[in-house]
Order: C-alpha cells, then structure tokens, then sequence
C-alpha cells in the first residue's frame, strides 16, 4: 500500500445533465476549498451514469462539461482528474465487491428504493442495484482516506466501510476503510419547487423550474428564484418554514454564515428581498465559473489530453489494489 504525504481524497460525480448548486455547495466547493490539505483525485463517474438511460452523444458532452467544470470552479490542473472509464480496474474490482456483496445490503439502500418505487424492479437496470459495489471500488483503488460528499452519500460510503472490512476480516487488512466528508452547510439543498426534496438533476429534467444550474444565465436564476417556493407568511419569521430554510441555507452557504447571522438580517423582510439576496449571491459565485467554462470549453483537444493524461498515470496505482484483491481471492 502506498502512503502519500498528504491524506488521500477520492469523490466524483456522474455526468448525467447539467450540475447544480446541490452539487456545487455539497461537494465542488468544498473539493476547492479544501484542496492543498490533501492529495485528491476528483473522478467523472461515466460507469455510474450509465446505470440510467444516456444519449450517447449527451453523454460525451456532459462528460467534458463536468470536466471544465471542476477546472472553472476552481480544481488545480495539477489535480488528478479523469473519466472512471478510462482506468478499467473501476469495473474489474467491482465485480470481486459485487460477488462479495449480501443482495439484502444492496436492496436496503435508500437510492434503490426510491428509483425501483419510481419506476418499478422491470424498467431498471440491475446496475442502479450493484452501484454502490463499484463506488466502493473508485474509493478503495486509491487507498483514499477522505470521501468529500453531500449528505446523500453517506450511506453508500457506509457500504464502502462494510464491504471493505469484511474483504478486510477474510483475507487480512489489504484494504483502506475511507471515511465521509460531510460539511454542515450546504450538505443537503432542497429543490425550489419542493423542499420535501433533495435538489437533483434527475428531479430537474421533468421541472425547470426544481434546481438553479451553474451554467444558467442571471436572468434565469432571477426566475427560477422569484417562483421558489415560500410559504403562507407575509415576511421571513423563524422558526421559517422548510422553503424559505432552504433559501436561507443556500445563502448562509454561499456567504459562508451561521444561523444567527442570517437570522438578524433577514428577520421580518419580505420574501422579495431574501429572494434578491439569494440571487445576487448565486450569480456572484457563478459568473466566474461561468466565463472560465467557456474558454475551457474552446479547447476540448486539451481537456481531453489532460484527463487522458491522468488516467495513464493513475492506471498503476489502481492496478495495484486491483492485485492485492485479486490475488487474495485466488485469482492471481
Ligand atoms: P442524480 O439526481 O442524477 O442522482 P445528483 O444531483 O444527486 O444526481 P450526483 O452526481 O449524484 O448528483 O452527486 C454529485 C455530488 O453532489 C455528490 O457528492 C452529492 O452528495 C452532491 N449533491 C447532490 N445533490 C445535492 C444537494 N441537493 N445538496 C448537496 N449536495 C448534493
Ligand atoms: N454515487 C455518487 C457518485 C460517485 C462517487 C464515487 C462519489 C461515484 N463514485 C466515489 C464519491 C466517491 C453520486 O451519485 N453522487
């Protein structure tokens, strides 16, 4: 096993639409904020998005967006950033996991539940299942420590820990057991249509007006925030009812305050202005993100260099736990 300076990070996200501010607050930022404690590896989980219906072509574009993405908002290009698929031990350490994997642990994830109660067990596929056995994959390949996520994967990184140790108990200790980052603020942003729930792109795609995107233009956002939902009240009061709290969520994110302080400044104001406030603070963040997207964007040839790159170089470390696992199971 190998032991760099700096503890290992290791999170992704799956190039399945347009990112949100969920996903910026929950997991980007605090990827940028965080950055230099650690030696991290920021994945684009192509192999997870697949689990649910992708446009080929969408796909490879969402691919490359989520990409500049990280790059816009903020990740050093000398971060190790590539595609899952590029390094194919992803799937190959997977399938040990899977065959290790009781099918009741996979059945009880909350995320199963919920798309199998959407759609019914016919119309999936089996990969919404087992996608927990390849996310513990992408994490324990590198030995990460540290998973830097929002609060929904909290249980799939639970998984993680489990099949981890009893790989662990079997066949000795050849396996790091990470562990969740989670931050307070903004681990948990709800859709502004419904704040019964978690603001999601696969929420997004039947409603427009659920999340704010990061690429979406200021007037949009202006729009998107004007018909938030709020509630019966005529003025901010607390305690505020879940709306107008996740409102004030993302803004005490955002401005990176606690709950007095946003309690002083907006007690009593009328929902307009919180909704302003909210507004002029989310295009304030985006903009630049915004406009260092479109210059990454004119250059696909070296973003795509660049993930190549990163994936040659991490091909052997993650061959290496792939190994250890294999040998220890008797298939080497
Ligand atoms: P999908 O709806 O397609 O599952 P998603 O919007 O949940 O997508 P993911 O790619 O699953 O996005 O998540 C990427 C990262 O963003 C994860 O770390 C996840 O915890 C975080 N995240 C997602 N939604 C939110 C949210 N509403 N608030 C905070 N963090 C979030
Ligand atoms: N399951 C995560 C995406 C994901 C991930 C990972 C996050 C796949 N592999 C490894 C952290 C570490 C999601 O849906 N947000």
């Amino acid at each position: 096993m190998q032991s760099p300076e700096k503890p290992r990070v290791f999170s992704g996200i799956q190039p399945s639409g347009g990112l949100h501010i969920g996903n910026y607050l929950g997991a980007i930022r605090n990827w940028v904020r965080n950055q230099d404690q650690y030696d991290n590896i920021f994945c684009i989980v192509d192999l997870h998005a697949i689990t649910l219906p992708q446009d080929p072509a969408a796909l490879r574009e969402n691919t490359l967006d989520l990409a500049a993405i990280y790059l816009a908002s903020g990740i050093k290009p000398e971060q190790a950033m590539f595609i899952q698929s590029h390094v194919s031990a992803h799937a190959e350490l997977a399938w040990v996991f899977e065959c290790f994997t009781p099918i009741g642990w996979l059945e009880r994830m909350t995320q199963f539940k919920d798309r199998t109660a959407r759609q019914g067990r016919e119309r999936i596929g089996a990969g919404v299942l087992t996608y927990p056995s390849l996310m513990a994959a992408d994490i324990m390949l590198y030995d990460a420590e540290y998973v830097p996520v929002g609060e929904d994967q909290r249980q799939h990184i639970e998984y993680t820990r489990d099949i981890g140790q009893r790989i662990n108990q079997r066949y000795g200790n050849i396996l790091v057991i990470p562990e969740p980052l989670i931050q307070k603020a903004g681990a948990e942003i709800k859709g502004l249509d419904d704040p019964e729930k978690k603001m999601s792109k696969s929420l997004a795609a039947d409603s427009p007006g659920h999340a704010i995107f990061m690429l979406d233009p200021p007037d949009l956002i202006r729009k998107k925030l004007a018909r938030a939902q709020t509630d019966a009240e005529p003025a901010v009061r607390f305690p505020a009812g879940p709306g107008v709290r996740n409102l004030l969520e993302i803004y005490r994110t955002i401005k990176q305050l606690d709950w007095p302080a946003v309690e002083r400044e907006f007690e009593g104001k009328p929902y307009s202005a919180l909704k302003s406030a909210v507004a002029d603070g989310v295009i304030e963040v985006l903009a630049p993100i915004q406009q260092r997207y479109r210059e990454i964007r004119s250059d696909d040839a070296a973003l795509l260099e660049q993930l190549r790159g990163a994936a040659d170089r991490l091909t052997p470390v993650a061959n290496a736990t792939l190994h250890r696992v294999q040998e220890a199971v008797g298939l080497r």
